[in-house]
C-alpha cells in the first residue's frame, strides 16, 4: 500500500462513523421542499392550556406559578367555540398554504389525546382531541399541516430543569433524567407522525432553554439533546416531513429547513437571529399579528394589513416563507382583530399571489426599494417603498429583459437595459403605497 493510500484509508476509519450518519434526504423528502418554498406563506397557531390565563404562552414561567397551581387550570378549559373548520378558514382566507399548530409548548401540555401523560386535551372538560379534528380538516381542505413541539418542558421532573435557563420556579425539586425525557418525546412524536395522517414539518423550540443567551461566545448546549435519535425516528416514520429546529443556529445535519424568529434572513431586530441563512436549506420566518404568541387579552398593539403584505414580500424576496401567528383565545376562537387582517391579506394575495406563490427569491440583494421575486420567465420587481420615483434601477440583472409592464393594469413601462442593470421608468405611474409591482419578462 502506498503511503497515500494508507493515510486515506486512516483517514476514513477516523471519520467514517460520521459518514455513516449522515443524512441524505429521500428525494420524497426534496420535493416536499420544494413544495414547501412553492406554498410560501403558512398561519402559526399558539394555542393550549395557557391560552386560559389570557397572558401569553410564557405565563407559567413569567408569573412564577408552581405546576401544582397552573394544574387547576385543566378543570377550566373548555374551549367550547373550538371549530377546526373555523382556523382552517381562517387560513385559507389568507391566501395560507399550511398551519402549524401547537401540539405541546413549554408548559408540557399536550394538545391531542396522548397515551404518555395525563397532562392533556382530553383530560379538560372538553376532552375532545383537537389535533385530530384539526388533523381532518386539514386534509378535507388541502391544508398542510405542520406541528411545533417544544424540547423545552417547565412541567415535567425528567426534563433536566437544573440546567434550564427558564423554567426555575415551576417547583421542581426531583433529579432530571434526560434518558427517560427523550423516550418520552420519542414516544409522543411517534403518536404524532403515526396517528394523524401526513405531518408536513416538525417544529422543535426551546434547544436555547440549555445554552448561554443568544449572541453569547460559547452558545454549546448543556446537554446532549441527540438530535440524531429524534431525527432519525421521524424520517423513519415520514421521510417527507421536514425538521426545523429554532435553534437559532446554523441548521445541524439532519434538517430539512432553516428557521427564523421575528426576522428575516440577515437581519437581527429580535436579538435571537445570529445565525447566517442557509444556501441550501428553505428558509422560513415567523412573526406574529400583535406583540404575543399565546392569547394576550392586554396586548393590542396588532400590526396592519400593509405590514403583514410588507414582510410577506420581504421575505419572498429573501427566498423565505412567512408563517404568521396567531393566538386564538381560550373558547377556541380567533379574535375578529385577526381574522379581519388575515381576510385582508388575502385579498392582496387573490390580486398578487402570482408575484408569491411558487417564486424563489434573492436574485439580487434587497434594495432601498424593495425585493424581486422570480418564476419562469418573469421577474417581479416589488417596488414598497413608494417616495416619488421618476425611475427604478435594478441592479445585477444578467438575463436579457424583453418587455416590462405594471403588474396591476398591465401598462406597458419603458425601460433600458445596460451591463450593470435595468432602468424603468415609472414617472407619472400610479404607485401602490403597499407594493407596486413591475413585471420584467425575461427572454
Ligand atoms: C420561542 C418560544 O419560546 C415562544 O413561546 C414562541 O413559541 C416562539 C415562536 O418561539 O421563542 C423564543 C425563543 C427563544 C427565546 C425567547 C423566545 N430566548 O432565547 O429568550
Amino acid at each position: 500500500m502506498k503511503i497515500k493510500h494508507f493515510l486515506l484509508y486512516i483517514f476514513l476509519l477516523v471519520v467514517s462513523p460520521s459518514f455513516a450518519q449522515s443524512y441524505q434526504p429521500t428525494d420524497g423528502n426534496v420535493a416536499a421542499r420544494q413544495q414547501f418554498q412553492d406554498n410560501k406563506f403558512g398561519l402559526f397557531i399558539h394555542w393550549g392550556l395557557f391560552s386560559t390565563l389570557a397572558d401569553g404562552e410564557w405565563v407559567m414561567n413569567n408569573r412564577h406559578i408552581k405546576k401544582e397551581n397552573y394544574k387547576r387550570q385543566l378543570q377550566s378549559f373548555d374551549p367550547v367555540n373550538f371549530d377546526a373548520a373555523k382556523w382552517v378558514a381562517a387560513a385559507k382566507s389568507a391566501g395560507m398554504k399550511y398551519i402549524v399548530f401547537i401540539t405541546r409548548h413549554h408548559d408540557g401540555f399536550s394538545n391531542w389525546d396522548t397515551h404518555y401523560s395525563d397532562w392533556k386535551i382530553t383530560n379538560t372538560p372538553y376532552g375532545k382531541d383537537v389535533l385530530k379534528l384539526l388533523a381532518d380538516e386539514c386534509k378535507k381542505q388541502n391544508m398542510k399541516l405542520g406541528l411545533y413541539y417544544s424540547l423545552l418542558d417547565w412541567y415535567r421532573d425528567d426534563y433536566p430543569h437544573e440546567t434550564g435557563r427558564t423554567g426555575q420556579e415551576t417547583g421542581r425539586t426531583a433529579k432530571s433524567n434526560y434518558a427517560a425525557y427523550l423516550q418520552f418525546m420519542k414516544n409522543q412524536l411517534t403518536e404524532l407522525l403515526t396517528n394523524y395522517g401526513e405531518i408536513m414539518s416538525i417544529w422543535f423550540d426551546g434547544h436555547w432553554d440549555q445554552t448561554n443567551v443568544e449572541g453569547s461566545k460559547d452558545m454549546s448546549p448543556r446537554i446532549d439533546w441527540k438530535y440524531n435519535e429524534i431525527y432519525a425516528l421521524i424520517h423513519r416514520i415520514q421521510p417527507n416531513c421536514l425538521i426545523g429546529n429554532n435553534h437559532h443556529l446554523s441548521p445541524l445535519p439532519g434538517e430539512d429547513f432553516q428557521m427564523f424568529e421575528r426576522d428575516l434572513p440577515g437581519q437581527n431586530k429580535s436579538g435571537l437571529s445570529f445565525q447566517a441563512a442557509s444556501e441550501s436549506l428553505p428558509l422560513e420566518t415567523c412573526e406574529t399579528m400583535n406583540k404575543s404568541w399565546g392569547y394576550n387579552i392586554a396586548d393590542t398593539d396588532y400590526k396592519t394589513v400593509k405590514q403583514c403584505v410588507q414582510y410577506l414580500v420581504n421575505a419572498a424576496g429573501r427566498n423565505t416563507n412567512f408563517l404568521l401567528n396567531v393566538g386564538p383565545m381560550s373558547d377556541g376562537s380567533i379574535q375578529p382583530e385577526f381574522t379581519d387582517t388575515l381576510k385582508a391579506i388575502g385579498d392582496w394575495m387573490n390580486k398578487y399571489g402570482e408575484s408569491i406563490y411558487g417564486t424563489r427569491g434573492n436574485i439580487i440583494e434587497p434594495q432601498d426599494w424593495g425585493v424581486v421575486t422570480e418564476k419562469n420567465k418573469a421577474l417581479y420587481v416589488h417596488l414598497l417603498d413608494a417616495s416619488e420615483k421618476d425611475y427604478v434601477f435594478i441592479p445585477g440583472i444578467k438575463s436579457k429583459i424583453i418587455s416590462a409592464k405594471l403588474f396591476n393594469g398591465n401598462t406597458p413601462l419603458k425601460f433600458k437595459q445596460q451591463a450593470e442593470g435595468v432602468f424603468v421608468y415609472i414617472k407619472n405611474q400610479p404607485l401602490d403605497n403597499t407594493d407596486t409591482i413591475i413585471e420584467l419578462n425575461q427572454k
